[in-house]
């Protein structure tokens, strides 16, 4: 584990008492939606759940759709898609998209309706919705019946107890609040994770967290950084000269013409959630052998 001051870590208590009743609950839902920020799928996968959710089909849904890049979505929806899961890929922000969720509900527990159809039991599909904090878990469910029954907002920790949601007569949802694990072993995890939003601004300096996401684009996608910003980025550029520049393009300055560096650093973090620089995929194959 890297251990110097710029490690990432956060795992408030709401969090523990979360897991615990999702420990509780798994055993009366029939299936797992497992919602996953479609930038940073592997990343939102939190080890935490894995004890919590053994034998259960699982719907992983790449959420947020409308933000990553569609090439490397497609990749992830083969690595997400197994014996006992389907993946979906899903924009929760469009009225009336989430209705997928509920057909490969009604196809994964096929045997049970079919079961209790035959002896004339109305049973209702239970699921349980999970994933990190900020993924669009409530927003999904709120898609699904078409109101706004629970409380969404941009930011991670919006959601902090259980919620149980009917959609028609039929399926009950749980929302649970958004949980991350105690410790990330591996720090390019937890970067990733609060480049998209999932980790409290509060727990890392917003500078040193811009700087790593400049180094990371300037090799990946230097043409989005440069459109969006109108700036030129030279071979021989360091991230940090990168953020000079775009600070200096914005006039992110201070009194004495001083590099206004925190507001410069936030700007870009925003800009990067809320997809103005393009739809980017922080996430790739080579970070699954690495630890969590
Ligand atoms: N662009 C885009 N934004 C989305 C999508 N789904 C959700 N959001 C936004 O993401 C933010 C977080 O949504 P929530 O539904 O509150 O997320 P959550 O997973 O319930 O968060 P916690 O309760 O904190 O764990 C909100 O600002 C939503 O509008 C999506 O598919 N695309
Ligand atoms: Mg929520």
């Amino acid at each position: 584990m890297e251990n110097n001051k710029n490690t990432i870590n956060w795992f408030p208590g709401h969090m523990t008492k979360a897991l615990r009743t999702m420990e509780k609950e798994v055993s009366v839902v029939d299936l797992i939606i497992y919602v996953l920020d479609a930038r940073a799928p592997f990343s939102c996968v939190n080890p935490e759940f894995t004890n919590i959710i053994t034998n259960k089909p699982i719907i992983y849904v790449l959420n947020k759709i409308d933000l990553a890049n569609d090439t490397e979505s497609k990749k992830w929806i083969d690595f997400f898609t197994g014996k006992n899961s389907v993946c979906i890929t899903l924009d929760s922000t469009q009225t009336n998209s989430a209705k997928i969720v509920q057909e490969k509900m009604k196809l994964l527990l096929k045997n049970k309706i079919e079961k209790y159809e035959s002896k004339g039991i109305k049973m209702p599909l239970r699921a349980m919705v999970i994933g990190v904090p900020n993924c669009g878990k409530s927003t999904l469910i709120n898609n699904l019946c078409g109101k706004a029954k629970t409380i969404t907002g941009n930011k991670p920790g919006v959601t902090r107890g259980k919620q149980w949601v009917k959609i028609g007569g039929m399926i009950e949802l749980l929302d649970t609040p958004g949980t991350l694990w105690p410790s990330f072993e591996n720090q390019e995890i937890a970067r990733n994770l609060a480049f998209i939003g999932s980790i409290s601004d509060d727990v890392y300096d917003a500078g040193d967290l811009c700087v790593e996401f400049l180094k990371k684009q300037m090799k990946e996608n230097k043409n989005l950084i440069e459109k969006r910003y109108d700036i030129i980025i030279d071979n021989d550029c360091m991230p940090v000269d990168v953020l000079e520049k775009i600070c200096n393009k914005r006039k992110f300055v201070l009194k004495g013409e001083e590099i206004d560096w925190e507001r410069g650093s936030r700007a870009v973090i925003d800009d990067f959630r809320k997809g103005r620089l393009g739809k980017i995929t922080l996430d790739n194959f080579q970070m699954i052998n690495k630890g969590k």
